[in-house]
């Protein structure tokens, strides 16, 4: 039953956890429509989807991929995302675009809560999307138990759609609780229609009153109905079942196995039925639908080709020459993973690879004369960081120019000089994802990168008063040099800086030599007695003397940075570590492990509330040292089942003293005598 044809090719999105099968469920999907003549395997790394260096030395999807194929005489393209935590962003974008997002897991109750964040923002972008509970040829967990574990972090209420038949510990098939028809999978083939079986007539019966019960919640009729036990009849279940899917209203949960084929022509069956199509999400999108309208999703520098820039078309027509904000289309291609198909045109719906549009972003709205701009996901908060540098003299300009571009693929990458330590830093969502863009500076732009663990941008300061007195004197042969000053060096609050002044009267110091004693100050200051840069001081000049003749800027500066070099070691110096505010994000069974990983790392926890729009998380905000924080990602990922995240920023110095102290100070002094 279908109320109306879908307009133009539909997209889905292939998403949820690292290694549940989003890969070999798009290959099983391939495969069953034509499109691929036989299934590779994760192992043999030639997978439609994962076929870039990076993807096969790590045997996982490590960027979007993107596949067109026809069914039943319609058109769709998967968007294939990776499913590591640290590779998210390219999935936060694609979804966007997407019809329908399958979110596929696995059938095991303890790893439901790795789905949630994908659930939640889903939901937040009122995304319309299907779970499909995989790997169901090996599992030991129930169907029912990983729905339940799945409902408990799910903002949407989930219908499933239908029960597994059983044969001791395998499953053999399933029943489906709208027709009520029971299925025997074959591997790889069409499943075989059998006589529901006698045994789980009850549970079906008890399946299929509850999936009845969470459609009723929204539909009076079929609510009425209920209560007075008349049985709808299957066409009135679809049709409930494709409106509040396409409203975001349910989720219909199905299961099955990627692997052997079992449940893929079943859920591709209820991708064409109920997934809304181009028309629709442009409605949702808030597009009126006229002028032509593009959505850049997805920005890839491939080899041979330059750039290609991932697009979906939402209304009118895209073709080659057009122009499309400011910049001309030079090349038009479909994709199916690696093979790439020249095409002149694309309609509403369809998915195009645009050639050279240099200047167009991921993020961006394409369009031929206005300025539209959709809802778009802010990128990822930066996590874990490492300080790069090339092996290679020389390549440096080579290097900014790569790294640009490799960040311009993926917006949850940042990268820059850190103002303070000089370091060139390379910012991501953790080791492995930069360690990938490391391989991809190496794969694709030849460049050889070492990095290591970026240093922490410690400071110094003084907590004593004194005052200090010096004179540079030198006299060789004709015109010596001469300067003599007295200074108080103070200490100022946190966050003051530096402070300059003099008292100086009578000329004892005369004024144009005042600006060459701060700045012999200023020069010793980059580097004061343990090693750092000394902050929260000033320095007055209150007495000195001049020679007529020897007297000259560079005496006075040197004899400025002489009172500073004598007199700093008396102040009382002390080390100044950055503090920084971290809120960090969690489910909330987990809010109480945080006291021991905050402890842990010199931190405070200063308090938590729950997250908004996040039910069941809260947000924990912390102050922590920067030093503790290189590695925090990895601690609260392993003790939040991956999902917990956090954001940052610089809150304050603070006195730093005690063994770890020395320790630093002595670390940055054998540092020196090396380099
Ligand atoms: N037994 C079984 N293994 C599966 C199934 N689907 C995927 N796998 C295996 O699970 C691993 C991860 O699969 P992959 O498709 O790469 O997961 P992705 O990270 O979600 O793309 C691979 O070793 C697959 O062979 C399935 O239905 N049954
Ligand atoms: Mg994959």
């Amino acid at each position: 039953m279908r109320s109306k044809a879908p307009s133009g090719p539909r997209v889905a999105a292939l998403v949820g956890p690292y290694s549940s099968g989003k890969t070999s469920l798009l290959e099983s999907i391939l495969k069953m429509s034509g499109a691929i003549q036989r299934k590779g395997t994760v192992k043999e790394s030639n997978m439609i989807g994962d076929a870039s260096p990076e993807a096969k030395a790590r045997q996982m999807s490590t960027e979007l991929s993107v596949a067109s194929c026809e069914y039943l005489g319609e058109s769709w393209t998967f968007l294939d995302c990776p499913g590591s935590v640290e590779l998210a962003q390219d999935g936060l974008n694609a979804i966007m675009v997407a019809d329908t997002a399958v979110v596929v897991c696995e059938a095991d109750e303890n790893k439901a809560l790795m789905v949630a964040p994908i659930l939640k923002h889903l939901n937040a972008h009122g995304i319309p999307h299907i779970l499909f509970i995989n790997k169901m040829d090996v599992s030991t967990g129930s169907v029912r138990g990983t729905f339940e574990a799945l409902q408990a972090v799910a903002p949407r209420p989930l219908v499933l759609r239908e029960i597994p038949i059983r044969e001791g510990d395998d499953i053999t098939g399933h029943v489906d609780l709208v027709s009520e028809r029971a299925f025997e999978w074959q591997s790889g083939e069409e499943s075989k229609l059998i006589e529901l079986p006698e045994a789980i007539k009850d549970d079906e019966e008890l399946a299929r009153t509850e999936m009845l019960e969470s459609l009723a919640d929204f539909d009076d009729t079929l609510l009425e109905n209920l209560l007075e036990d008349v049985i709808p009849s299957s066409e009135e279940i679809f049709a409930n079942i494709t409106k509040d899917l396409q409203e975001n209203l349910i989720v219909p949960v199905f299961f099955g196995s990627a692997e052997q084929d079992s449940g893929v022509r079943r859920l591709m069956k209820s991708l064409r039925h109920d997934a809304p199509d181009v028309a629709t999400t442009t409605e949702r999108l808030g597009l009126d639908g006229s002028a032509t309208v593009a959505q850049v999703f997805k920005s890839i520098y491939a080899e041979h080709v330059g750039k290609l820039t991932m697009a979906r078309v939402l209304a009118g027509n895209v073709s080659d020459g057009m122009t499309l904000n400011g910049t001309r289309v030079s090349g038009m291609n479909k994709m199916l993973g690696q093979k790439i198909d020249k095409v002149a045109k694309a309609g509403p719906g369809e998915v195009v690879a645009l050639g050279r549009m240099e200047n167009v972003l991921t993020g961006q709205t394409l369009t031929e004369a206005e300025d539209r701009s959709l809802d778009w996901p802010t990128p990822l908060s930066p996590l874990f960081s490492f300080c790069i540098h090339t092996s290679q003299r020389g390549d440096e300009v080579k290097l900014s120019g790569a790294l640009a571009k490799v960040a311009e693929d993926d917006p949850s990458l940042t990268y820059g000089p850190n103002a303070d330590t000089g370091e060139l830093l390379i910012w991501g969502q953790g080791e492995m994802h930069l360690l990938t863009t490391i391989d991809k500076l190496k794969n694709r732009y030849n460049l050889e990168i070492d990095h290591e663990r970026p240093q922490v941008p410690y400071k110094e300061t003084i907590r004593k008063p004194i005052s200090q007195h010096a004179r540079h004197k030198k006299q060789s042969g004709g015109h010596g040099e001469f300067g003599d000053v007295h200074i108080d060096i103070k200490p100022l609050p946190r966050g003051s800086g530096f402070q300059f002044d003099d008292v100086i009267t009578g000329g004892v110091v005369p004024k144009q030599y005042i600006p060459a004693v701060e700045s012999g100050v200023k020069e010793f200051m980059a580097r004061g007695p343990m090693g750092f840069q000394v902050v929260d001081i000033s320095v007055t000049l209150t007495d000195g003397q001049f020679h007529a003749v020897d007297s000259s800027e560079m005496a006075f500066k040197k004899a400025a940075a002489q009172a500073m070099r004598e007199g700093m070691p008396n102040c009382s110096p002390v080390l100044l570590e950055p503090i920084f505010e971290v809120t960090i994000a969690l489910p909330n069974e987990f809010t109480s492990n945080i006291q021991r990983l905050v402890s842990g790392r010199r931190g405070q926890i200063l308090g938590f509330d729950a997250k908004p729009g996040w039910e069941g998380w809260d947000e924990v905000k912390v102050q922590m040292p920067q030093s503790e924080m290189h590695d925090l990602i990895i601690d609260l990922r392993s003790m939040t089942m991956g999902v917990g995240t956090f954001s940052w920023t610089f809150d304050h110095l603070q006195e730093f003293s005690g063994r770890e102290a020395e320790k630093v100070v002595e670390e940055r002094a054998s540092g020196n005598e090396a380099a």
